[in-house]
């Protein structure tokens, strides 16, 4: 029973080394659950969730915000961070201290002390919603880590190599993970296969995912 019971707690707050740099970090969020999503619901009261564009003129089918002093934007113009939300033409809400803290502190669990985000993009998957494999090369500064924390139903996210071609790994990320990558795996490709449907008790029917980044 007792053994039952500590070995569910340390399932659901343990640490995967993933790669060289790449740490997922099981339940790393959760313990913040109704702050994250309160900080979220006013971020996007003021910046609303929007599908942009790709350059190629596609409409992407996951919605998207930021915070921050930086974020990231894609038209037919090219993907950049942009300091004002194209749709409103102000400046992006500012970022939270319940999520900077939360990145600082999941960037240190990982290995990454003294990580200060400047841009956080908010990605929301509906079901059905999906990310081809990409590389996140939009930022001045590779050095910096890349943390992502996933909020609502679950998705199978796609961790690749250095190429494109390069077969991924699968992962599961759930309600509450937080998956830092920095060094030799920055660069990485990696997406995420198109949402199962389903019902999640705070979210509903969808996936939120944060992931902050030192852009400027
Ligand atoms: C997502 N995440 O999980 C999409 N990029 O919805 C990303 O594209 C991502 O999780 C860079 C680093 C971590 C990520
Ligand atoms: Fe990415």
């Amino acid at each position: 029973m007792v053994a039952d019971l500590f070995e569910n707690l340390f399932d659901e707050l343990r640490r995967e080394d993933i790669a060289p740099g790449a740490a997922l970090l099981h339940g790393f969020a959760r313990a913040q659950q109704h702050e994250l999503i309160a900080a979220i619901d006013a971020i996007v009261a003021r910046a609303p969730f929007r599908h942009m564009m790709t350059p190629g003129g596609h409409t992407m089918s996951v919605a998207m915000t930021s915070c921050g002093s930086a974020g990231w934007v894609t038209d037919r113009g090219g993907y950049r961070y942009a300091a004002n939300d194209p749709a409103s033409g102000q400046p992006w809400p500012e970022m939270p201290a319940v999520l900077r803290d939360l990145a600082r502190n999941a960037a240190a669990e990982a290995g990454f002390a003294g990580f200060d985000p400047d841009a956080c993009l908010i990605n929301r998957y509906a079901p059905g919603a999906r990310m081809a494999l990409h590389q996140d090369k939009d930022e001045r500064d590779f050095s910096a880590p890349i943390v992502s924390v996933s909020l609502g139903l679950p998705a199978i996210f796609q961790f690749g190599g250095m190429a494109r071609s390069d077969k991924p790994r699968r992962y599961e990320l759930r309600h509450g993970d937080v998956l830092v990558w920095g060094g030799e795996t920055r660069l990485v490709y990696h997406g995420v296969l198109a949402l199962k449907d389903g019902e999640h008790p705070l979210l509903g029917r969808q996936r939120i995912n944060l992931t902050f980044r030192k852009a400027l």
